[in-house]
């Protein structure tokens, strides 16, 4: 057993002891046949951003535009493009070959479980330790890549690819009812938003949230104002104690979000005397449940489609990269409708 104590209201050990999956569990063939019923007219909504997008430094000090460049011969000499002549004098084929350093989370992204987990007293011995979903431990089966460290040897991206991510998208706009004005969403307002918009979300499906802040990011041209972005749009109340168990009872697999974050960031608390997650929407889904969360995806056109038609479900695929060991995958999600 990797740990004694499990976290208060997580779902450690319900999956499996060795579980990696996390709620994706909950995509079965059934859920699955039950998304490709919101398939209707056979019209596709793609739901990323440009990888470049921001644009600059971005929203996160770490975290930058993803720089292209050739690849080369031992020689040194670029492969773009390169004249198969060169190997045999009648090709007529010319080959450009690229490569990229690119910040894994920069734009349209999915968190790995691997992004985020807490310091926690899992083996019971009284010190807290850096511990992952399902009692995964830092240092040792999460550690740094740099210095020789081979990343997540669990719960990295390629779990979360390998389980096949298609399942019913059910779209929430927070957009229609804040606008571009800072909101942090708790329970009561989200409910009456999606029952005003009646929005249903039962076990297994993907919740997406709409708010506008995804458009403003094209708008800003690759300039980014992170002052303008982080006083706008809206994003879930992540400490609000009622939210956090509606998404636990919901069984929903995925929060998806055009935001930075899915929670408001807004509201970090400076100065608390306890210790306590600045971030508790990652807390509760990454590291507690095993909900994957998706960041700054692009949703405003198949929420205007939606809107109009007064449906708010569709097919979502969404795999990210099978890129072992890593934390995050950018990812061009489909919405099928
Ligand atoms: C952090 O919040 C640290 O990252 P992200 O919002 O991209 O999950």
């Amino acid at each position: 057993m990797r740990w004694r104590n499990r976290p208060a209201g997580s779902n450690w050990g319900d999956f499996g002891a060795d579980d990696q999956r996390g709620r994706m569990n909950l995509v079965t063939p059934a859920r699955r046949l039950a998304a490709v019923q919101e398939v209707r007219e056979g019209l596709v909504f793609s739901l990323s951003l440009p990888l470049d997008y921001p644009g600059g430094p971005g929203l996160w000090e770490t975290r930058s535009p993803p720089r292209l460049a050739a690849t080369r011969f031992k020689d040194g000499r670029p492969a773009y493009p390169f004249h198969m002549s060169s190997y045999a004098p009648s090709a007529t084929d010319v080959v450009c070959d690229d490569q990229v350093t690119l910040c894994l989370q920069y734009s349209t992204q999915w968190d790995a479980l691997a992004h985020c987990g807490s310091e926690f007293d899992a083996n019971g011995d009284g010190v807290p330790e850096a511990v992952f979903y399902n009692g995964y431990r830092g240092g040792e089966d999460i550690a740094s890549p740099d210095a020789g460290g081979a990343g997540a040897r669990a719960l990295g991206i390629e779990n979360l690819a390998r389980a096949g991510v298609q399942g019913r998208g059910v779209l929430v706009d927070l957009h229609r009812e804040f606008g571009r004005s800072p909101a942090s969403v708790g329970y009561e307002a989200l409910m009456r938003i999606m029952d005003s918009q009646a929005v249903e979300v039962e076990s297994g499906d993907f919740l997406c949230l709409y708010t506008g802040f995804a458009d403003l990011v094209l708008e800003m041209k690759k300039c980014p104002d992170t002052r303008v972005l982080q006083g706008s749009c809206a994003g879930l109340d992540g400490a609000d104690e009622r939210l956090q168990r509606w998404i636990d009872d919901s069984g929903l697999v995925a929060l998806c979000a055009d935001n930075a974050a899915v929670e408001s960031t807004a509201a970090v608390a400076q100065g608390a005397t306890h210790r306590h997650a600045l971030l508790p929407l990652h807390e509760l889904c990454l590291f507690k449940l095993g909900i994957h969360l998706a960041e700054l995806w692009y949703l405003r056109e198949l929420a205007g489609w939606l809107a109009a038609r007064q449906r708010n479900r569709f097919l979502l695929t969404a795999p990210p990269l099978d890129l072992p060991g890593a934390v995050g995958s950018p990812v061009t999600p489909l919405a099928t409708v």
